[in-house]
């Protein structure tokens, strides 16, 4: 894989999300964020190895994955500030980025809802025939909920072409998945049979081999493969409004975490001086941020378009 490329593209996404924090902190976003910062290697690794046919479905982190999904940045910025010119057109906000054109189906609110949907996708891309897969990110929370069972039941009865991947963080909001009394995913997912790998996902080749194998193995009719990717969050799991929530995780877990932050990991093993690169990034995201809040509201007379779903969302593009 191009290693530069990919710390471009996780950059991005870091500087997009502080950005974000920091307008969040002056009240300049509707409703609430979960940022991605953090766990950036896990999207760039595997939308890496994606064939841009191929569906994805995130859940409400998800940000990194439709700057990584290739939408563009400039409109992800003004859907998520609420500005004309937004990927939805003002109806998504930050937790249901969606884009037909590159292939990003949907994000929920839901935990654990985007699973049945991706299943749903991988159905579709089987019935097409053109040996395509679908992707879905979840948390590892998400995988110990019901819908989340009965996805990977029925998707591996089917051996649909589903790449899941888990995202384990190590908390589910401000509850630390240790406390939680039901499976790891490993667990769940050994338990029903399905190949799976574990992969330190704050190592972006990493990923992107583990994406690049799952992905093979599933286009290939081995049904649905697994990955955990093991990340942390760098800031938290979500601010509303203007106040972030209080420290909630142990400092000393925080800083060891920071030590392998993907940005680092992958910067030691780039042989040039990225500080160039650092401040052209932050320059596009000053200037796309800036743009947005100069942009007006989006016009209410809109704001009944384009909201119901029609059989030829799945079609469209083919
Ligand atoms: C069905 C449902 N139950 C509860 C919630 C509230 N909730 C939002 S995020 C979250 C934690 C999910 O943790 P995880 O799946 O590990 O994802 P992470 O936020 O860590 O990325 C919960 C319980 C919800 N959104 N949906
Ligand atoms: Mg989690």
């Amino acid at each position: 894989m191009d290693l530069l490329s990919a710390y471009r593209d996780m950059l991005t996404i870091r500087l997009f999300e502080e950005s974000l924090l920091r307008c969040a902190d002056q009240g300049l976003v509707p409703g609430t964020i979960h940022p991605y910062t953090g766990q950036e290697a896990v999207a760039v690794g595997v939308l890496g190895a994606r064939h841009p046919a191929e569906w994805v479905v995130s859940f409400y982190r998800c940000h990194g994955h439709a700057l990584a999904a290739g939408c563009s940045p400039e409109r992800v910025m003004r859907e998520i500030l609420g500005r004309r010119g937004g990927l939805c057109g003002g109806k998504s906000g930050s937790m249901h980025l969606a884009d037909r054109a590159n292939r990003l189906l949907g994000s929920t609110s839901i935990v654990a809802a985007q699973l049945p949907v991706a299943a749903g996708a991988a159905m579709a891309a089987r019935l097409d025939g053109a040996g395509h897969a679908a992707l879905v990110f979840c948390g590892d929370g998400a995988l110990g909920a019901g819908g989340a069972y009965e996805t990977l039941s029925i998707a591996a009865a089917q051996r649909l072409p589903l790449l899941v991947v888990c995202e384990d963080n190590g908390w589910q909001d401000q509850t630390a998945s240790e406390w939680v009394r039901h499976l790891s995913p490993t667990e769940l997912v050994g338990g029903l049979n399905l190949p799976h790998v574990q992969v330190d996902g704050n190592d972006v080749e990493a990923v992107r081999d583990a994406a690049t194998d799952a992905l093979a193995a599933c286009r290939a009719g081995a049904g649905p493969q697994v990955i955990v990717a093991r990340t942390y969050l760098r800031d938290f799991h979500a601010q509303l409004g203007e106040h972030p929530p209080p420290p909630y995780r142990p400092e000393q877990e925080r800083r060891r975490w920071a030590a392998r932050d993907p940005l680092t990991v992958a910067a030691g093993r780039i042989p040039t001086d990225l500080t160039s690169l650092h401040a052209e990034v932050a320059a596009e995201i000053d200037a796309l941020l800036l743009a947005a809040l100069a942009a007006g509201e989006p016009d209410p007379a809109t704001a009944t378009t384009g909201v119901s779903v029609t059989a030829d969302l799945i079609g469209a593009g083919r």
